[in-house]
């Protein structure tokens, strides 16, 4: 066989493969157009390795949940981990990132986000308080202890009421002062009580939620607008208030 007819054969050979090559690049190129949505969450410190919680567009009831949750993760070959129905319609499962963005893209899907690890931080017990007290606890009975898995160092809080006693011990020196609409050219403090209330229930550091460096500003309103006693007056008179938590029953 002479070398130009071998040739004529491997240049035939040659397009033949390109051929084919072209065929497979374009049947892999029609693979990877597969729809795929972003994960919430993702690469954040705390985040676990293929595990994600999957949210559905639809409120369903739970055998509707679970028969959803059973069919999409039988599309990745994967098992359902836990249903949810309560707070929100949907599941949990492990499967590979790029399964979890096929999910995200799925038109029964409202979101995929990634699960985290979560530690509590600290526990105060007894709690000085029913709503601290309630608000870590789904089910009763009560505890008498309030756990908390952050501290909100990274939070300003905004109280506008009526105001925030500026002294007190529960704020420390977390509390800023704001706007005063009552006396104009104020500092926001508290002349009536209620301000200083809602501000202890969201960062006081023994009645509050948010407890550590969390910082507020407050604005002053009162809605019974009444005159604002002299300075002299008030710095003879004023003491520190205790943010009055009104007991719930259970
Ligand atoms: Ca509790």
């Amino acid at each position: 066989m002479g070398n130009s007819r071998k040739l004529r054969r491997s240049l035939n050979a040659g397009v033949v493969a390109a051929g084919v090559t072209g065929l497979v690049a374009a049947g892999l190129g029609t693979a990877a157009a597969a729809p795929e949505g972003k994960i919430l969450s993702a690469d954040t410190p705390n985040a676990v390795d293929g595990s994600y919680i999957v949210v559905l567009n639809d409120s369903l009831n739970a055998s509707a949940v679970a028969s959803k949750a059973s069919e999409l993760a039988g599309k990745f070959g994967a098992d359902v981990s836990s249903t949810y129905n309560t707070v929100l319609d949907g599941f949990s499962l492990e499967v590979s990132e790029a399964a979890a963005k096929r999910l995200a893209a799925n038109p029964a899907v409202d979101y995929v986000v990634q699960n985290q690890r979560v530690q509590a931080a600290e526990t105060q017990s007894p709690t000085p308080s029913w709503g601290l007290d309630r608000i870590d606890q789904a089910e009763l009975p009560l505890d008498d202890s309030y756990t908390y898995n952050t501290t909100a160092d990274n939070v300003t809080a905004y109280i506008i009421d009526t105001g925030v006693d500026l002294a007190h011990e529960d704020f420390g020196d977390r509390v800023q002062p704001g706007a005063d609409f009552v006396d104009g050219g104020g500092d926001g403090d508290d002349q009536q009580g209620h301000g200083t209330h809602v501000a202890g229930t969201v960062a006081g550091s023994e009645y509050g939620v948010a407890k550590a460096r969390a910082s507020f500003r407050c604005g002053c309103s009162t809605p019974t607008a009444r005159a604002r006693p002299p300075a002299s007056s008030r710095a003879s008179t004023s003491s520190p208030r205790t943010p009055r938590v009104r007991p719930s029953p259970t």
